[in-house]
């Protein structure tokens, strides 16, 4: 049997209910034994991201996961969220805001230094901020080695929630375009394998409606709620961008997707982009396979799952 993913989650956790449930998924494959998630960055400058990150590891009994966020503000996002205030206010936590969380490059390379060579898959459902970041820091009392030679000896794969395949006109994917000379630049330099989840993908996969059921100390939940609320208190289902990414990186394509041949996006650092196949190429892009609704289904029930100590009846 292989051994478990170790995963670095990097999340904006900022606009979009979707991240919420992408974490829920991540901390289910892992109490299911799926993966083990090394530490958790989010790339937003919200002062309220990383404490939602942390009420949500913190309900599924993982608040011991070290998290991350940008400091030096260099190109990271912030804008207005609808969910992460109120998240953040009425559920458990030990993050006030993400002043009081450490820096997201040395929580990486903290992480990095401790992994054996190429253990670590990095999973990106937000900007890129933190990575270009990564990939400028020099060495540190935590490696000798830089944020680029650090990359290329530990990380197995980078997994990137973003673009439209096979061609980008760079007006509707924000994971670019909100931080893009981050996003060119740690795409443009990444030494290693780059697996792209598309969103043609996630935005034909709906899930979350039977969140409703779980638990009102769910923090996910009540993210659904606002978020999903705002629209119809009767259908919270709603994109899967980003736990359709968790689903691949974790499990990889399985009978789910299918995995294109090797090539590069060819990113303009204007965002636009149009993939190329290419035997020196060292990306690829997650194709569709089974029916959409079946993944749905996978979806929302790793969506749903509630930890062990909420399993009283509540299996959404
Ligand atoms: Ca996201």
């Amino acid at each position: 049997m292989e051994m478990p993913e170790k995963i670095i989650l990097d999340t904006d956790m900022l606009t979009d209910c979707d991240d919420a449930a992408a974490l829920a998924v991540l901390l289910n494959l892992e109490a299911m034994g799926e993966c083990c998630i090394q530490a958790i960055c989010v790339s937003s400058k919200h002062p309220c991201s990383a404490a939602v990150v942390n009420a949500i590891t913190t309900y599924y009994g993982r608040e011991s996961i070290p998290i991350g966020a940008p400091k030096d503000g260099k190109g990271a996002y912030r804008s207005d969220s609808c969910f992460l205030e109120p998240v953040s206010a009425e559920f458990s936590h030990k993050l006030p805001n993400n002043d009081a969380v450490t820096d997201a490059v040395q929580i990486y390379r903290e992480a990095l230094a401790e992994a054996a060579d190429h253990e670590i898959t990095i999973v990106t459902i937000g900007y890129m901020t933190n990575l270009a970041s990564l990939l400028e820091s020099p060495p540190d009392g935590d490696s000798d080695l830089s944020g680029m030679e650090l990359v290329r000896k530990k990380v197995k794969r980078w997994v990137c929630m973003g673009g439209n395949f096979p061609e980008d006109d760079a007006k509707d994917n924000v994971n670019f375009t909100r931080d893009m000379p981050s996003a060119y630049a740690a795409i443009s330099a990444w030494p290693g394998r780059i697996d792209f989840v598309g969103r043609e993908i996630g935005h034909n996969i709906y899930a979350g409606n039977h969140l409703r059921y779980t638990p009102k100390q769910n923090p996910v939940r009540r993210a659904y709620e606002i978020h999903r609320g705002r629209y119809s208190q009767a259908d919270w289902n709603h994109h899967t961008a980003d736990p359709s990414t968790i689903l691949y990186a974790v499990r990889g394509d399985r009978d789910y997707f299918d995995l294109s041949p090797k090539g590069s996006i060819n990113l303009n650092e204007d965002g636009t982009f149009r993939w190329v196949e290419s035997e020196t190429g060292r990306q690829y892009h997650v194709l569709p396979h089974m029916e959409f609704t079946r993944i749905a289904g996978v979806l929302e029930e790793l969506i749903c799952r509630q930890p062990a100590s909420m399993n009283h009846g509540n299996k959404g």
